[in-house]
């Protein structure tokens, strides 16, 4: 893609940490098209916090690059302009800190998926223990997400700024005041006076983020090209739904126009977050272990057959008593959607890729609402063949016994407690702590090691058949 000149756009008065698919297709169109209605100076620095491949990619057409809209016969390509730079953290994290402490820079969104957070997935507390931690208690240049939050902020007090606002947009229970909870226990392991003025000063709005966005492939990358007869290296492909609902809560009231963009700005996110987290993605992570072991490369195929798309409705069915509907919302209508999105042929997401870090993913989107109904007794066969079927793809090896590529910052210590006895392996598995709280763990037992049962004897589609 041709490259143009920067010197135009907008200022910097955001940095985004974590520039990946999702950030690209979700974060900076919403920002361009409120700058497009209601202007401000809201251009975005992107941070890599581990690789170059974007910033590599991006960096020969000016940081432009194609963002798809992928409907069933019309992809609908746009060109967003809004990113004004990229970093790659690791090479210089002094330069990442010093557009931190840009007094022009308002705001720090971040996606940088569940473990970028550094915590302990089943209470949501930063783990101390977590290496990159360590590293960022001692290092002022720091390796984390909240190391370079903690950091940034401790700049900009002791030169008498204000302090920026903490925006996460990754997909984590009340992400806000989780990612409020690392950073002021991060920093009062530095400087407990700097936690008291992060506190005091500091803001870190709730948000609910949506919008389907599996990885660019070569084919995409060619698709871009024959589209728009332009070579972008880095496009990004997406549904063409979104849905944005953001705690109206930033320092000094300072953010773009996001409501002009179609963000919904509301008081309290938590009845959306919790809707989507459950619904959405829960149904997702149920979908991509059961139908990766059934040999469905993606949410549409597993969608195709009738065997999965029952099971949906089914774990819709169990999921929706557990969460309350934003007002005006039906959870039916809501449930609907979903099938239509997950259904959608032109998006190929994979179930490997929605599979990956199961450990940090599975207590928000599966054991929370099993919790919920598990409390009420009222039985859960859905939930819990979804959790068994997770059991199960951690062995690392499909039902046709090939390896499985296993992504999970657990992975190893997960691996070594399957085996090819179902009993044994639930047994073992709800001993982590870290994803199984005792109380949940001891009442999940007996359930989950019916539905383990039936997957290791029968395969996981024929039990889902019989459910
Ligand atoms: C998916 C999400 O990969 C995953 O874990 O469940 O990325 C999902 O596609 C988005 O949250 C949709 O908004």
């Amino acid at each position: 893609m041709a490259a143009e000149p920067v010197s135009r756009r907008p200022a910097t008065g955001i940095v985004h940490l974590g520039l990946g698919a999702f950030a690209r297709a979700f974060v900076c169109p919403f920002v361009a098209d409120a700058m497009a209605a209601s202007g401000g100076d809201w251009g975005i620095t992107g941070v890599s916090l581990r690789t170059p491949d974007t910033r590599d990619a991006l960096r020969g057409q000016g940081w432009a690059y194609y963002a798809v809209a992928l409907t069933p016969d019309a992809p609908a390509p746009r060109r967003v302009t809004v990113l004004n730079d990229v970093l790659v953290a690791p090479e210089d994290p002094g330069a990442v800190l010093d557009v931190l402490c840009d007094p022009r820079v308002k705001i720090v969104s971040l996606t940088v998926t569940e473990k970028g957070y550094c915590h302990d997935p089943a209470t949501g507390a930063l783990n101390p223990d977590h290496p990159d931690i360590r590293h960022d208690l001692t290092d002022a240049h720091p390796v984390s997400a909240p190391g370079y939050l903690v950091r940034a902020l401790q700049r900009r007090r002791d030169a008498g700024l204000r302090p920026s606002t903490a925006m996460s947009c990754d997909n984590l229970p009340g992400n806000g005041a989780l990612l409020r909870g690392v950073v002021l226990d991060l920093a009062a392991r530095i400087d407990p006076a700097l936690a008291d003025w992060i506190a005091a000063e500091a803001r870190f709005p709730a948000t609910m983020v949506d919008r389907i966005t599996p990885a660019t492939t070569d084919a995409d990358i060619a698709r871009v090209a024959h589209l728009t007869g332009q070579h972008d290296p880095a496009p990004v492909m997406h549904e063409p739904f979104a849905q944005w609902a953001i705690e109206d809560d930033f320092v000094d009231g300072a953010r773009p126009d996001l409501a002009a963009a179609g963000a919904e700005m509301v008081a309290d996110v938590t009845a959306h977050e919790r809707m989507k987290l459950r619904m959405l993605n829960g149904a997702h992570s149920a979908l991509a272990y059961t139908g990766y072991l059934a040999g469905h490369e993606t949410i549409a195929d597993a969608m195709a057959d009738p065997v999965f798309a029952a099971y949906a409705q089914r774990l819709w069915s169990e999921i929706a008593p557990t969460v309350t509907a934003p007002p005006g919302v039906s959870l039916d209508a809501y449930a609907d959607s979903l099938r239509a999105r997950f259904a959608n042929p032109a998006i190929r997401h994979r179930t490997w890729q929605i599979a990956m870090d199961g450990s940090q993913k599975l207590p928000q989107r599966l054991l929370g609402p099993l919790g919920d109904r598990l409390e009420r007794d009222q039985p859960s066969p859905a939930l819990c063949h979804a959790v068994a079927a997770w059991m199960r793809y951690v062995r690392g090896v499909d039902e046709r016994g090939h390896p499985i590529d296993l992504r999970d910052p657990m992975a190893d210590r997960l691996k070594a407690l399957a085996s090819d006895d179902p009993d044994a392996t639930v047994t073992a598995l709800l001993t982590v702590r870290g994803i199984f709280p005792a109380d949940l763990a001891a009442r999940l037992q007996t359930p989950l090691i019916d539905a383990a049962r039936r997957i290791w004897r029968n395969g996981v589609r024929a039990s889902l058949d019989t459910l």
